[in-house]
This record gives C-alpha cells, structure tokens and sequence, in this order.
C-alpha cells in the first residue's frame, strides 16, 4: 500500500506553513545564543538531520503487561501493516529512517517482497532480534526451561537453528546484525548449574558467530531478570563483555537501558564499552524500576543525556571500532504507539544534540583542573539548553513536521487504520 493520503507532503507543508514563521524566529534566537559560545547551530541542523535510531517492529502495536492488553484502535496486524506505521513516524518526525524485525513475530513468505515494501516509504532493516523465549505453535521442543543454556543439547540445537534462519532472513532483508536476548535463567536456588549454563551458552553462541556473514556482527543482549527471577544467563554487560570476548571479533555487547538495577550508572558501563571496543548499541528507553520499557527521555532525560555525552566523547576522539547502532525497544501500554514512538526519537535526538553543544574543551580543562563544579555547570549549560527549534528546523528541512504529533492527530491516521484494522476481539496478557 502506497503512502496515506492523509499524510502527504502537501499535508505536512500545509500545517508546517502556520508554524514555520515563528520556529525560525525562535531558531534564529537559540542560533545567536549558541553562537555567542562559539557553536555553530547550522552544523548541529545538519547532524540531527543525519541522526537515526531503528523503530522496533514490535513496538508499533499496543503491548501489554503480564497482567494484561488492552489493545488500541487500528494495531497493526503484520509486518507489512507494521511498516506502514513505521513510515508514517519517519515521514512526520525524520528521525527513524530504519526498524529493527523480530522472528519469527515478523516472519513471511516473501522477505524481497517486505524488504521492497519498505524501501517504498524509505525505510530498510536494522538489527533481526531473534526469540527463543517463546515457544511459537507446532515447535517440536519447548523452551519452558531454557533455550541456548538448555540442559537438553536436542533444544540447544532448535535454538541455533532458530538464529541461523534469523541471519538467513536478516540477509535478505538488508540487515548486518543479529540481536540475541535469552530469557534462560533459574527460578530457584540450585536449580541452575551457574557454571554450566555460561559454558553451555557460550558453545550455542560460537556455532551462531560461525554461522554469522563476514560482516556481520552479533549483539549479545544482557538483562538482570525476567523472567528468570533468580539467576539470568547474561544478568550484566560484566558477562556479556567476557562472552563477547570469548566469542572473538564480531560479538559485541548491546545496553537496553532498562536491563540494569536501579541506579546503576549506565553512561559508565558505555564508557567501559567503548574503552573495550565492545559497544554494539543501544535498545533505547527509559525506566523507573526495572525493565519497564518506558518512552526514552520520559522518565530520566539526565541520564540520557549523560549516556549520549560518553557516545559524543567517543566519536570526537575516534575511538577505535566506535560505530553503535542505536534502536529504539519500548512497550506502549497507554499511549498511541505512533505517537510515543515519534517523541521518543525525538527525545533521542535532543540528548544527542544536547551533547553535541557540551564544550569539550571547557570540560576536559575543568576535569584536568579537579574543578568539579565547573565540569558539572558546562554539562548542565549543554543539558538546559532548548533545542526544540532546532530540532524543529532539522525536521522541517528534512521535510518532516515541525510539530509532528499535532500533524498526525490532525490526519486522522489512526481513525482510518481503525476502519481497515478491526481490531481482535478479546484481549490476553503479553509482552507485546
Ligand atoms: C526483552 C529484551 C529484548 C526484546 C524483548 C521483547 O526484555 O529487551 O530486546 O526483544 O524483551
Ligand atoms: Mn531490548
Ligand atoms: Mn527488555
């Protein structure tokens, strides 16, 4: 299907028209503002313009909790239909030029076919995440208690199979990664062998980084819990770090923001990573207790902030084998999926260029000199900084909506999907 009527260029220059004399007043502003400490906002335009995070699949429908779903009007019902949301976030807010697939959630016949689909609205494909924490129906064995760590080699084996067929897929899709998260892990003290589940992991991850393209790489996905509450085979990047190691070049270690205990200081683990050449990327979002799959930026926007300001130190000294992926890994429960998933990449794209504005050369004097607040006071005059029109001006030049959630309400897009989508009766409890 051919781009919504709804949304048509005409459509965004049209609501961009009543907006666009007084976002370049206030850009004009901020610009001479940020000029007066010798930044130029005409190349930080030009950086968020470049910037993209991947839209999971799996993130355009209304997820749930394990409680419940309430399903939203209009929730895509496929992949295609999947891609159809997808496109509309891109074309409105300019920020999320890729999505990221999940098998077999996304699975089809024709993957040429979807992967042209996509192309059609400017979109291609990010990272394959692959499921082994699901037994999908008719699966011969099950993963009740476990997948790639599993006690059974017969279970181990369906879950390679499972991750070989995800590179196969991710090839024709485009795709240069593969995403593995397990939910393998105890519920019980004692009834894991701790050492044995690693070293069985790590044996099921050599044959799948065997079985990875030249340039491929797999990203090793760590979690605290859940829904193994008592041990996780991967709980932290610490054993996600030493695997990767283990498993040699192309294995490097993916930070969702919401798979570490509260408070920890996740920009450090990123500093870690990168020091160590082992940064896959990010599953963003935000988090108050645990992997709750929050909007990113809706809860701490400091800490995204701090986050992207290690990726910026990083880039601006070249580090070596520095080049994450950034995708986006969120549950709407409450919210319209298209809505929260376009403010997410554009909380993404504030903290970035945030960072961007983070003198590095008053920083680093004042770290050299242990002045303390003063490193801390030019991290805050980046952080308070308004770049709203900026960012508003990165999206209207690159054809985007200056105020893209106002212009998808007034589409009524998602009162059109509500009539061609009809909705599944009943609802069930589930992640997604
Ligand atoms: C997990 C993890 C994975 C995601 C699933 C749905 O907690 O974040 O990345 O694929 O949830
Ligand atoms: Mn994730
Ligand atoms: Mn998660």
């Amino acid at each position: 299907m051919s781009t919504p009527i709804s949304i048509s260029a005409d459509f965004i220059a049209d609501h961009n028209a009543r907006l666009e004399g007084v976002t370049t007043e206030d850009y004009d502003g901020l610009r001479r503002a940020l000029a007066r400490h010798g930044t130029d906002a005409e190349a930080l335009v030009q950086k968020v313009m470049a910037f993209g995070v991947a839209i999971p699949t799996w993130g355009v429908g209304t997820g749930g909790t394990r409680f419940a779903r309430f399903p939203g009007p209009g929730d895509p019902r496929n992949v295609f239909e999947k891609i159809e949301d997808c496109a509309v976030i891109q074309r409105l807010a300019r920020a999320t030029p890729r999505v990221s697939p999940h098998i077999p959630w996304d699975m089809v016949d024709d993957y040429p076919a979807l992967r042209e689909k996509a192309a059609t609205h400017g979109l291609a494909f990010d990272a394959v995440n692959s499921n082994t924490f699901q037994d999908p129906p008719g699966q011969e064995l099950s993963y009740k208690f476990g997948s790639l760590s599993h006690t059974d080699a017969r279970v181990r084996a369906q879950a390679i199979a499972h991750n070989v067929e995800c590179i196969d897929i991710g090839r024709k899709l485009g795709s240069k990664a593969l995403t593995v998260w397990i939910a393998d892990g105890s519920n019980f003290a004692g009834q894991s062998n701790l050492i044995k589940a690693l070293d069985r992991y790590i044996d099921a991850m050599r044959e799948i980084v065997a079985a990875l393209p030249a340039d491929w790489r797999v990203f090793i996905e760590h979690k605290l819990y859940e829904p193994a509450f008592y041990s996780t085979a991967i709980p932290d990047w610490g054993t996600s770090f030493a695997v990767a190691q283990e498993l040699g070049r192309k294995a490097c270690c993916l930070v969702d923001l919401g798979h570490h205990a509260p408070n920890v200081n996740i920009e450090q683990i990123v500093a870690r990573l990168v020091r160590f050449k082992k940064l896959a990327g990010f599953h963003f979002n935000d988090s108050k207790y645990g992997d709750d799959d929050l909007d990113s930026g809706s809860v701490e926007p400091f800490r995204l902030f701090l986050i992207f300001n290690e990726l910026i130190d990083a880039e601006r000294r070249k580090a070596e084998g520095f080049a994450p992926a950034y995708m986006i890994d969120q549950s709407h429960n409450v919210t319209d999926p298209i809505e929260s998933l376009i403010q997410s990449a554009i909380e993404l794209q504030r903290a970035f260029v945030q960072a961007l504005i983070v003198d590095r050369a008053a920083l680093e004097a004042a770290q050299e000199a242990n002045d303390a607040l003063g490193a801390y006071l030019e991290l805050k005059r980046a952080f308070t900084t308004d770049v709203s029109p900026l960012l508003a001006v990165a999206r209207l030049r690159a054809g985007g909506a200056i105020a893209p959630i106002a212009a998808y309400r007034a589409s009524a897009y998602r009162a059109q999907k509500a009539k061609e989508r009809p909705a599944v009766s009943g609802t069930s409890a589930g992640i997604v």
